[in-house]
Order: C-alpha cells, then structure tokens, then sequence
C-alpha cells in the first residue's frame, strides 16, 4: 500500500506553526547538509513540561539567576518600566519570573506571545484566576518570525523577553528580532536576560545533567515527529549531544545518529551515518558589552544592566534610541 499523503496522515499540530510549514522545515532540514532542525520544534505540550523540568534542574543555573536578579532589582525594574503599561512577552516559559513582574509592575495588560496554544492557554488561565485586575490577552504566535500580528493593546507597551531565549537565535537573527521589537515596542523599553560567556565546565553541565532531562527534551523532538508527522525515528538510535564551542560563544546542541540507518517521513527515505550529527540549537552566549553592542546595532539604547554576583547571567533594560 502506498503511503497516504503527509497532509491526510499527520495530526496537525496546535500551535501557529501551520503544519505545512512544520512538515516542510523538517523536511527541508533533513535534507540540508549538514543536517538540521530550528529548536522551536522543541516546545509541543510534552517538550515545554521537559523545559519548566529543566529550568528547576541543580545544574541548569540561567532560569534561578535571573529569578533571583528579577526578584532583587523588582522595584527598580517597575520605576524604569513605568506604570500603565502593557506587557508583551515573547515566549511564555514558566510563570514564575513574570509573576514577580507582574506584583511590582501591576500592569494594565499582559500579552505572551507563544508557538504552543494549549500550553499557553493554560498559563493564561492560571494567571487570569490568579491576577483577577490583569486583562491577559494570548497570542499563538511563532515570534521567531516577522510579526504578523498587532498586539491588541493601546497605550504604553513594554517587553519581556527572559530565559536567554535570544541565545537561540544566531547573531545575525537576533539582531533582525532586536530591530522588529524596536519597531514594535517604540516610545518603551524591552527587559531581555542575556546568559553570559562563562567557565566551559559550568555550561557544559549546564547543558548535559546528570539526571537526563535534557537528553529527554532533545529526543522529545523526534517523537514529536512520528506523532504529529508520521515519521519512524528509533529514539534509542540517536543521542543527545550538547559542547560548547569556545571560538563561537556557544552551546551547540545535536541528535546524533548512533548507527547507519533510514528514517522514513512522508513516504520519504532519509539516510543516517554513524555518528551523523543533526543540528537541534545553539544557546548563544555573551558578554555584556558585546551584548550592548548587538542591541544598539538593533536601534535599541542599553538603560540599564543587572548582573549577579558571579556574572553569569545579566538582565538588560533596553529603551528607544529615538
Ligand atoms: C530556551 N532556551 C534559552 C534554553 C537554552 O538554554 O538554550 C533551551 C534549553 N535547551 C537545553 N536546555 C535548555
């Protein structure tokens, strides 16, 4: 029997990544050489439960020290930002960090803008029952791409983009997102936390726990794909890779194949060497000035900076150039 058409066999995925587009990145990464995914397919329902897992991880320091910068400069960070304010947040990771905005900014209006609709359809409610004065307006969104959409807000607006979501992105895309919230956010400020170049030890572990939730989330990707497109990866035949590479700043993070075989996707057949890496994310890191740099190249002004003691992570607060 020949294979039924990708777009009749697949469930489709809820989330603002149309199918199609979902099917055709993957297809058009597996046939790239070298291979390669974009990371945003990591966050279906099960991928994003694994990354609140891995952010509550001993080894996996970037989400406690911002909380911790978030929590110590909370006052400052509501003078700077200002009252009134709408608050559009790219990316709607746990709530934690936003609640701790949300209790010193008290805004008019909270907008996360996420690709995955059923998980940011839960936080919303959560945060709705819990935060009764807050008009909480979710936007199913890949943010990643140009904006197709205008945030249903009037007045002053002010972004929160957290977790070093912005290391995922290569410098050259992080800058273009850089000048497209610029343009969104003019008049206002964008609060963004930028993990920092550091020791390769610590970010190694940071990105290989001893625990394996890392590896998990890597492979949920893969199961991902039979689920929503009728793929047959054999999980246990490839491996999570993650090193740091020194000269490019940055966490590089792989599936590599652990034996020469085929995977069929579409009725598609798609050869694996051993030891074949396919590309899944790079986490980017910075230092501060180059940070600076990068987002004043965006038409952004630094205002202001928040590291911790051991400078391993900074918060940046960024205003209109003007
Ligand atoms: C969401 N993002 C900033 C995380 C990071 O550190 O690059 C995703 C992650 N991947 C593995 N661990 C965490």
């Amino acid at each position: 029997m020949s294979p039924r058409p990708l777009a009749a066999r697949r469930q489709l995925p809820e989330s603002a990544a149309d199918a199609n587009d979902f099917a055709d990145a993957l297809l058009a990464g597996l046939r790239s050489d070298p291979k390669q995914v974009p990371c945003k397919y990591f966050y279906d329902a099960d991928g994003s439960h694994l990354f609140e897992e891995i952010c509550a991880l001993p080894e996996y320091y970037p989400s406690r020290t911002e909380l911790g910068l978030l929590r110590r400069h909370a006052a400052e960070i509501a003078r700077l930002i200002g009252p009134d304010v709408g608050v559009i947040e790219f990316g709607a990771g746990s709530s934690d960090k936003i609640r701790v905005l949300l209790d010193a900014l008290r805004p008019r209006a909270y907008l996360p803008v996420d690709i995955s609709g059923p998980y940011l359809r839960s936080i919303a409610a959560q945060l709705r029952s819990d935060y009764p004065e807050l008009a909480v307006h979710p936007i199913v969104a890949d943010f990643t791409q140009p904006l197709s959409w205008q945030p249903f807000t009037r007045g002053k607006r002010a972004g929160f983009f957290p977790g070093s979501t912005i290391g995922n992105f290569e410098p050259e895309e992080a800058r273009a997102f850089l000048a497209r919230t610029a343009k969104l956010l003019k008049g206002s400020g964008l609060l963004i936390g930028v993990d920092l170049v550091k020791d390769p030890v610590t970010l190694h572990a940071a990105y290989n726990d001893r625990a394996g939730v890392t590896a998990e989330f890597t492979l949920n990707m893969l199961e991902r794909f039979n689920r929503e497109l009728g793929a047959d990866f054999d999980l246990a035949a490839f491996r999570h890779r993650a090193r740091y590479n020194p000269m490019a700043g940055r966490i590089e993070t792989h599936l590599v194949s652990l034996r020469e075989q085929e995977v069929r996707i579409d009725g598609q057949r798609f050869p694996f060497a051993v030891d074949e890496p396919t590309l899944v994310e790079y986490s980017c890191k910075y230092s501060v000035p180059e940070f600076v740099r990068l987002a004043v190249r965006a038409g952004w002004r630094s205002a202001r900076i928040w590291t911790d003691a051991e400078r391993r992570f900074s918060i940046h607060f960024l205003t209109d150039a003007g």
